[in-house]
């Protein structure tokens, strides 16, 4: 749903402007120095971006869904630390509070969020739990007023600058219903961050794990005061994420389909540049057809979703083909290239590792898949 055409279309153009004349400039300082510099860091603050699907009322701007893809789909089109910045502050950084927190939760924690002072961050995975993320291992046990959590969480996007946590721990038994939701501010006593992991791309965007050693925070952490509810709040989080990231991979594709039109238009063999060659035309059409149908996908589900329709297979389906979709379309790429798709004076080269990530975080392909098929099997 778009509320104001008018008003959204302004604000894709200004962050399409702000993608191709700052960030852009900056993703090769990025892939050297692993970080973002500051300085855009704090233009994102000014221009709202921290806060684009946090509710109004808190301080966001409130987007919905189709208006969070479109803005996700200019994103995309740069180096994804750029998005991923802002990425959990909008999305499983602030999504479990959003949905299911307390209103003391929501006024607590979300204005700051929304205008970027404190980021925020989603702690699911563990060394042993990934796909299957309703046997957390990480443990909050109630002792009087406060709950005491013990566990370790790995691969959490943005935890080395993070000032507050999504935790889900288990108070109960075995399996989903024993797994509640925390939010847990990054300086609890017992909480303490392991080393930034060496990742294949994707640089500037940190990830460490964060590990919990009899970590006390107060029992009103606990996300909407009730305990069992932390993993459908995940699922629920993971909802919504699925469909950005899937927003975020169209986008990237869209670039790489740029990229290779402008080489493939300025690289000559056989006596003319090798967009003549048939081909070449071959992958350019291909990709630009997967990109368009990876781009309507995404929107069609954002609309649903917008329109309060269960979305769990589309968004499974779009994160599922988004991600697959890119990782051909960057194959692609580095492929109309030749040697110098290879190498790291082309974007290319980075989005080609980078996108490899989207097939896995967020759910893999296969849990995609899965999803996918129990959705449709229990209908
Ligand atoms: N949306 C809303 N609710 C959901 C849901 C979804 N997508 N998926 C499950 N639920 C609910 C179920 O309806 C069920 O509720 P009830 O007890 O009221 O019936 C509850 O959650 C338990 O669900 P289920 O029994 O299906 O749990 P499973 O252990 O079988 O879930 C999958 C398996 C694969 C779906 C889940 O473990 C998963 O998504 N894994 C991937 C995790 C992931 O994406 N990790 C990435 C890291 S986070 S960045």
């Amino acid at each position: 749903m778009i509320r104001d055409r008018d008003l959204i279309a302004a604000l894709t153009e200004t962050v399409r402007r702000f993608v191709r004349e700052r960030l852009m400039p900056a993703e090769a300082q990025v892939e050297n120095d692993n970080a973002i510099p500051q300085g855009l860091i704090d233009e994102m603050r000014e221009m709202g971006l921290f806060g684009m699907s946090i509710p109004e009322s808190y301080g966001g701007l409130g987007l919905t869904m189709e208006e969070e893809v479109l803005v996700a789909l200019e994103l995309g089109y740069t180096s994804p630390a750029f998005r991923s910045v802002i990425g959990t502050n909008n999305g499983i950084g602030a999504q479990g509070i959003i949905i299911d927190g307390t209103d003391a939760q929501k006024s607590h924690w979300l204005p700051r969020m929304a205008s970027g002072e404190v980021i925020g961050s989603f702690a699911l995975t563990e060394p042993d739990v990934g796909s299957d993320a309703a046997s957390v291992k990480t443990t909050a046990v109630l002792d009087e007023d406060t709950y005491v959590l013990n566990g370790t969480k790995r691969y959490i996007t943005n935890a080395p600058v993070a000032d507050v946590f999504t935790v889900m721990a288990r108070t109960g038994d075995t399996g989903a219903a024993g797994v509640s939701a925390f939010i847990v501010p990054s300086n609890s006593p017992g909480l303490s961050l392991g080393p930034i992991d060496k990742k294949m791309g994707q640089r500037g965007t940190r990830t460490c794990d964060v590990i919990f050693d009899n970590c006390r925070v107060p029992a009103d952490a606990l996300i909407g005061g009730r305990e069992s509810q932390g993993f459908k709040t995940a699922m629920k989080v993971l909802n919504r994420g699925r469909l950005h990231i899937a927003a975020v991979c169209a986008g990237t594709a869209q670039r790489l389909c740029d990229e290779s039109i402008a080489f493939a238009k300025s690289r000559v063999q056989f006596g003319k540049p090798i967009a003549e060659h048939q081909l070449i035309q071959a992958m350019l059409a291909d990709s630009a057809t997967e990109t368009f149908a990876g781009r309507s996908m995404v929107l069609e589900a954002a609309r649903m979703f917008d329109a309060g329709e269960r979305i769990i297979q589309q968004a499974a389906s779009a994160k599922l083909f988004c991600s697959e979709m890119v990782g051909r379309v960057a194959d692609r790429a580095v492929q109309i290239h030749g040697g110098a798709g290879y190498m790291q004076a082309y974007p290319v080269e980075h989005f080609y590792r980078d996108v490899r990530l989207f097939r896995l975080y967020e759910g893999t392909s296969q849990i995609q898949q899965l999803i996918i098929a129990r959705e449709m099997l229990n209908a």
